[in-house]
């Protein structure tokens, strides 16, 4: 039995989290039983003698945690701690100092305890060496999360550090297992000096900028709080854009989801193989650099949380982790990792991602069996059926087997 993939962490449940996921605080919610039914992908089967009868939707896995499902790699390779072993001091207590060595069990700090469970009061975390190992070069670290195949943001990237948060970093993203790199977020305590860029806040973004690459101070600025960890990728605020003005309660928007489908710059702002943290320049807690206690200046990282789904072009509503790998549970006809063609002997016309157009019921865009254009008996109208599939809520499509 191969596992599904948890749904982790605490999002909301079926069907308010879906809803949540695209809409943000942006629209008023109706009731259950006005809410799309392209939150769920069912196949409910009517059989009767040799005739069977289907009834599709489109559909998606659940969010989960990508970022426990993914392959991490930190280069420069020798910028994690302990080899050799060193101190790390503390950046507000030069004399506040702790070892790491990667030999010692307690003193090792290796890159996959920014994705464990994290246990309250008690934090696991990465750590690199200080700058007292590559002074006067910066001190550079690039974390990268990759899945060996396309995902989809759907929350916030929300990474806590257990060090002061840098001064300047970049989350990139890839959509080539790393080939080619574009950046998703700049971040800097300064963004003009840093990157060129006027600081903005995702926050401020109108619905026209809804892929635009910003630089924020708002994390890492000198009046960013001290007691706070976190760096966010805010995703929510984005997709919130499309969602349309707020209505009355009770009056669902016309298909918000639609016009994610109809914003292919959005959901490919959205897809990546791959996930990079460029961490810069760690913080200094100002303009001097101590040089005579560089060891108060480094990277620490405790957890990394990547909200996310397998892209399935909507003919999956399950992504399982197999022999290390994520994997759409194919519906619909289609098959392959991310159900990106039809299954064999189904392959009448040319495959199609699933849609949530048309307004409510969306496309499956099933595939059809090789003979059911040349049968045209049995299937009358290859665009009728698909049509009707998914205007009226109720099956029309027969198979004879
Ligand atoms: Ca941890």
């Amino acid at each position: 039995m191969v596992p599904t993939v948890p749904t982790g962490l605490a999002w909301p449940d079926e069907p308010l989290r879906r809803v949540l996921l695209l809409l943000g605080a942006a629209l008023s919610l109706g009731s259950a039983s006005q809410l799309p039914p392209y939150s769920r992908c069912k196949v409910t089967v009517h059989s009767s003698d040799d005739v069977a009868a289907w009834e599709y939707h489109s559909c998606q896995p659940q969010t989960t945690d990508l970022a426990r499902y993914a392959r991490i790699h930190v280069d420069p390779m020798d910028i994690t701690c302990g080899k050799p072993p060193e101190n790390i001091c503390a950046l507000e207590n030069p004399y506040l100092c702790a070892e790491c060595d990667v030999s010692m069990l307690g003193l090792s700090h290796p890159p996959h305890l920014m994705v464990d469970a994290e246990v309250p009061d008690t934090s696991t975390f990465w750590q690199s060496a200080s700058w007292h190992r590559t002074h006067p070069e910066p001190l550079r670290a690039n974390i990268t999360f990759s899945w060996g195949r396309e995902v989809e943001l759907t929350h916030d990237v929300v990474i806590t550090f257990q060090s002061r948060r840098p001064a300047a970093l970049v989350l990139e993203r890839s959509r080539d297992h790393g080939r080619s790199w574009r950046p998703l977020q700049f971040y800097a305590d300064d963004c003009l000096e840093e990157f060129g860029m006027e600081q903005r806040r995702a926050l401020d973004l109108l619905s026209e900028d809804v892929t635009k690459v910003i630089c924020t101070e708002e994390y890492s600025g000198s009046f960013a709080s001290k007691g706070i960890r976190t760096v966010r990728m805010e995703i929510q605020n984005r997709t919130a854009l499309l969602a349309g003005p707020r209505l009355p309660p009770g009056r669902v928007s016309a298909s918000p989801y639609g016009r994610m489908t109809a914003n292919p710059a959005l959901r490919d702002f959205l897809t990546l193989t791959d996930l990079r943290l460029s961490l810069l320049r760690p913080a200094t807690g100002g303009t001097f650099i101590d040089k005579e206690n560089l060891q108060k200046y480094h990277y620490a990282i405790s957890d990394v949380l990547v909200p996310g789904r397998c892209q399935c072009n909507l003919h999956a509503s399950e992504c399982v982790f197999n022999a290390g790998r994520l994997a759409c549970v194919c519906q619909h006809r289609t098959a392959g990792p991310d159900c990106s063609k039809c299954q064999r002997g189904f392959r009448s016309r040319r495959w199609r991602q699933g849609s949530y157009l048309p307004y409510p019921m969306g496309s499956a865009n099933v595939c059809l069996p090789n003979n059911a254009i040349s049968h045209a008996a049995l299937w009358p109208s290859v665009s009728s059926v698909e049509n009707k599939e998914h205007s009226s809520g109720t099956q029309v499509l027969n198979f004879i087997f």
